[in-house]
C-alpha cells in the first residue's frame, strides 16, 4: 500500500500563506520564511529494504530523511532545527511526528487521485502543498 507513495513529485499547488503561517508556529526564522515560502521543491521518496529516504530538493536546500519506520531519530530540518521524528505508516499515510521541547507538529504524506498530498500541522495551524508525479 506504501508503494503509490514510492517515485519522484514536484509540488504544483500549495498556499504560500499557509506555508508561512506553519513555518513561523515551528519556528523557522523569518529570512527562511521569505526564502522558502515560494519555493517549488522536487520529492522523491525511495525504500531500499526496511530504510526509507525522502529526498527534498529545491534552490533553498536539498535534504534528504533517512529513517526507518517507527524508530525515533534526531531530524534535522532543512532549516536547521533539531527535533525528534518518528515516521509510521497508517493505512497508506506516511506519518511524520516531530517532537521539541514539549512541541510537536506532524507532515503526513498520502497519494489521493493520483496525487501527493503533504499536511503540515502545528496545534492549530495547517498547510496542504500538493504533489503532481514529475
Ligand atoms: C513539504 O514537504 C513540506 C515539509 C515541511 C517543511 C517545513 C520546514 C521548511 C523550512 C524551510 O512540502
Amino acid at each position: 500500500m506504501c508503494e503509490e507513495l514510492m517515485g519522484s513529485w514536484k509540488l504544483v499547488d500549495f498556499s504560500s500563506d499557509d506555508f508561512c503561517k506553519y513555518m513561523e508556529a515551528v519556528g523557522v526564522s523569518f529570512l527562511v520564511r521569505k526564502a522558502a515560502s515560494h519555493l517549488k521543491p522536487d520529492v522523491a521518496i525511495s525504500k531500499n529494504g526496511n530504510e526509507w529516504h525522502i529526498k527534498t530538493t529545491s534552490t533553498f536546500k536539498n535534504t534528504d530523511l533517512c529513517f526507518e519506520l517507527e524508530k525515533e531519530f534526531e531530524e534535522t530540518t532543512a532549516d536547521g532545527r533539531k527535533v525528534m521524528t518518528i515516521v509510521t505508516l497508517e493505512n497508506g499515510v506516511l506519518i511524520q511526528k516531530q517532537t521539541w521541547d514539549g512541541q510537536e507538529s506532524t507532515i503526513t504524506r498520502e497519494v489521493k487521485d493520483g496525487r501527493m498530498i503533504t499536511t503540515c500541522i502545528f496545534k492549530d495551524v495547517k498547510c496542504v502543498r500538493t504533489y503532481d508525479r514529475k
